[in-house]
């Protein structure tokens, strides 16, 4: 079963969000395999979002990811990647359709509340960057025969 990153921004933390980010995913019937509330490094930020580093967006994003506590959390479930992105909507919270998280709660693309892995290898580098093997719990959840045929 696949897994994804997904974390609460400072502003989503800020704003009271946790609750509502995590309900949805709940409610959705994913299985929440990690969580933690985490001052996030200037050099873990770095290295989470590596592949930006270049652009102009950088320093500031850097800044405000470690400007306050993040919520760091691991999901499983069918196709969570993607279906999570789903969850989330488009980057620019002006963009994103109603019903996302980032459409019903966002409106700059610099206060866009959270993140989720955008393919299955950065959700696994995602993962390792941020939580140590030990804190990705296995355990009995809703019996999956609730949520598969
Ligand atoms: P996503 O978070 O949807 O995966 P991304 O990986 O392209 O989007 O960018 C990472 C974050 O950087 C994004 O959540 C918000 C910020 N960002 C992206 N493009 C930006 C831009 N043009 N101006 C300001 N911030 C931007
Ligand atoms: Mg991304």
């Amino acid at each position: 079963m696949e897994k994804t990153f997904i974390m609460v921004k400072p502003d989503g933390v800020q704003r009271g969000l946790v609750g509502e980010v995590i309900k949805r995913f709940e409610a959705k019937g994913f299985k929440m395999r990690g969580l933690k509330l985490i001052q996030v490094s200037e050099e873990l930020a770095g290295q989470h979002y590596a592949e930006h580093k270049e652009r102009p967006f950088f320093p500031g994003l850097i800044a405000y990811i470690t400007s306050a506590p993040v919520v760091a959390m691991c999901f499983e479930g069918k196709n969570v990647v993607a279906e999570a992105r789903k969850m989330l909507g488009a980057t620019n919270p002006a963009d994103a359709a109603p019903g996302t998280i980032r459409g019903d709660f966002g409106q700059d693309i610099g206060r866009n509340i959270i993140h989720g892995s955008d393919s299955v290898e950065s959700a696994e580098t995602e993962l390792a960057v941020y939580f140590d093997k030990a804190e990705i719990l296995e355990y009995d959840y809703l019996p999956s025969k609730w949520l598969f045929e």
